[in-house]
């Protein structure tokens, strides 16, 4: 779209204008400097503000745009209060002090996500959900790219999505979080899901209901709805009589899972897509991804039998469900990236045989007596580390044996003296990782350093295999 479509949007929809409008950007990470670029492009006055002394995008920053006003070490209330417009990253609450005051003296808010939805003329695909999202996100830009579409594939996956508009595409793939969803008005995606609904972020959201709200936002306007009918919380998201096309892995829908003979497929009403064991990632959470990429990807017309094709090749994202290495007959699975319950329950939930689990870290205000269950079910013994170990040794009741480590290494150590043959050893730690690491894939990454490491001191005694690493990590 051209500057002026695109200021006129703005104007009608933000009273974004400008002549006159002053624009905050509140958070100088990656999306903030994404809207700093957008708006100097468009010639909007702006300044950056951040409350750390010290942003490490900084000097770069400064470099680039030297005549931008940046305010650190704080939120100073005179920075906030001649904004006529507050631009906030979505690590930054809405609820501190001065952003609350200023809302209440007239700033608007508009997100990152809204101002691309009003640059942007071609179709969006928005994806939501507790987990999945990245694999969702992934799978179907492999799908729309094998199509011959031209695709930008970003959001909270990582490219902000102002940075996509350099791309041009003919169609765009957003992954948008609850933070991003909860800000953002202007969004009208062509084809929208929330894929689950477990409990995460419960200590920027008041409670799972409001949560929920903050997630339904991705079907705003009205495209096609993408409804998990397993998911009690996302069907009670429909929105009759919107076009919507339904998936399940447990009953029949639009697209579903069914036996033909022995062999279950993957299903679009009654026709057979492909088989399920030619889908060759873990965990049948991964059965219900590939029917939502599909499902998104007909609401789009991509031709089904290229987006399967992707399917049989699509390796799964790094610290997901990873398989790092087999040693003496132990599987040991990374799945670092599973940093709340939901994720955990579906890890545990894929496994015929108990498994000993690591787990453990920041809960994020999360109740953890819901792990407890299955834990039961499908856990031989649990190995606990972080923060919140306590809340969880507290919550499983001794329903299973629990051990402490202090650190990785030596949750590596228990775990491998606790494993037999045949069985799995899977790092799926239901919560964040922040308390103990620098992010998912530090943990990751130490995770399967360690248990390297125990290739190495069992070197002489049989020849373990290491299973090369997977999908670059995001
Ligand atoms: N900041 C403040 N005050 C605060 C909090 C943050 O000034 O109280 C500043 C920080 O100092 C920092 C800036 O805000 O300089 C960072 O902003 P940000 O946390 O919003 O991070 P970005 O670099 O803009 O990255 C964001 C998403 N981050 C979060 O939602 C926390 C990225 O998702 C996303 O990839 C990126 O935008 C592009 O869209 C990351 C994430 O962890 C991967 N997301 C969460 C998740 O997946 O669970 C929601
Ligand atoms: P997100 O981007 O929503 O965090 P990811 O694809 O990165 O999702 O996966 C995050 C975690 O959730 C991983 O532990 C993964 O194994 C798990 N997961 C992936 N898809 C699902 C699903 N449909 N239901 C439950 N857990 C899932």
């Amino acid at each position: 779209m051209d500057s002026a479509a695109i200021t006129a949007l703005l104007k009608k929809n933000f009273a974004l204008d400008p002549q006159t409008a002053k624009v905050l950007v509140v958070g100088l990470g990656d999306t903030g400097i994404s809207v700093a670029h957008y708006l100097q492009d468009l010639g909007f006055k702006f300044a950056i503000i951040d409350s750390r002394a010290q942003p490490p995008m900084m000097d770069e920053f400064s470099q680039q745009m030297p005549d931008t006003p940046v305010f650190t070490g704080g939120f100073d209330e005179a920075a906030f209060k001649v904004a006529t417009h507050l631009v906030v990253s979505p690590g930054v609450s809405l609820n501190e002090q001065a952003i609350v005051k200023a809302i209440a003296n007239g700033s608007k808010i508009v997100s990152d996500i809204d101002l691309f939805a009003c640059s942007v003329d071609v179709p969006i695909v928005a994806i939501s959900g507790s987990n999945g999202k990245s694999t969702v996100t992934t799978m179907f830009g492999e799908m729309a790219k094998a199509a011959g579409m031209e695709v930008g594939v970003g959001g909270n996956l990582g490219t902000p999505a102002l940075d996509l508009l350099a791309l041009n595409a003919r169609l765009y793939v957003l992954e948008l979080s609850s933070f991003q969803l909860e800000r953002t008005s202007a969004l009208n995606a062509a084809a929208a899901t929330v894929l689950n609904v477990s409990a995460d972020h419960l200590d920027r959201h008041a409670d799972l209901a409001e949560y929920a709200r903050e997630k339904q936002r991705v079907f705003r306007g009205d495209g096609v709805m993408i409804i998990n009918v397993d998911d009690p919380v996302v069907d009670a998201m429909r929105d009759d009589p919107r076009n919507t096309v339904t998936f399940s892995i447990n009953k029949k829908a639009d697209f579903h899972l069914a036996f033909e003979g022995d062999t279950e497929y993957l299903m679009h009403n009654e026709s057979r897509l492909m088989p399920l064991a030619e889908l060759p990632l873990e965990g049948r959470h991964n059965a219900a991804n590939a029917l939502a990429a599909l499902a998104l990807g007909v609401a789009v017309g991509l031709d089904e039998q290229i987006m399967c094709d992707v399917l049989r090749k699509f390796k799964g994202l790094s610290h997901r469900m990873q398989r790092v290495a087999e040693i003496r007959g132990v599987t040991w699975v990374n799945d670092s990236k599973a940093t709340n319950i939901g994720a955990c329950v579906a890890a545990l939930q894929g496994y015929a045989r108990k498994v000993i689990l690591i787990a453990g870290g920041d809960a994020k205000g999360a109740d953890m007596n819901e792990l407890a269950p299955v834990i039961k079910e499908k856990a031989k013994s649990v190995v606990l580390m972080g923060k919140d170990a306590a809340l969880i040794k507290q919550a499983l009741n001794g329903c299973v044996p629990v051990y402490s480590a202090d650190n990785m290494a030596e949750a590596v150590q228990i775990a491998a003296g606790l494993a037999d043959v045949g069985e799995s050893v899977l790092l799926s730690p239901a919560c964040a990782s922040l308390d103990q690491y620098k992010n998912y894939q530090d943990r990751g990454e130490k995770f399967t350093k360690a248990v390297l490491a125990l290739v190495d001191r069992t070197a002489t005694s049989k020849t373990p295999t290491v299973v090369p690493p997977l999908m670059a990590a995001i």
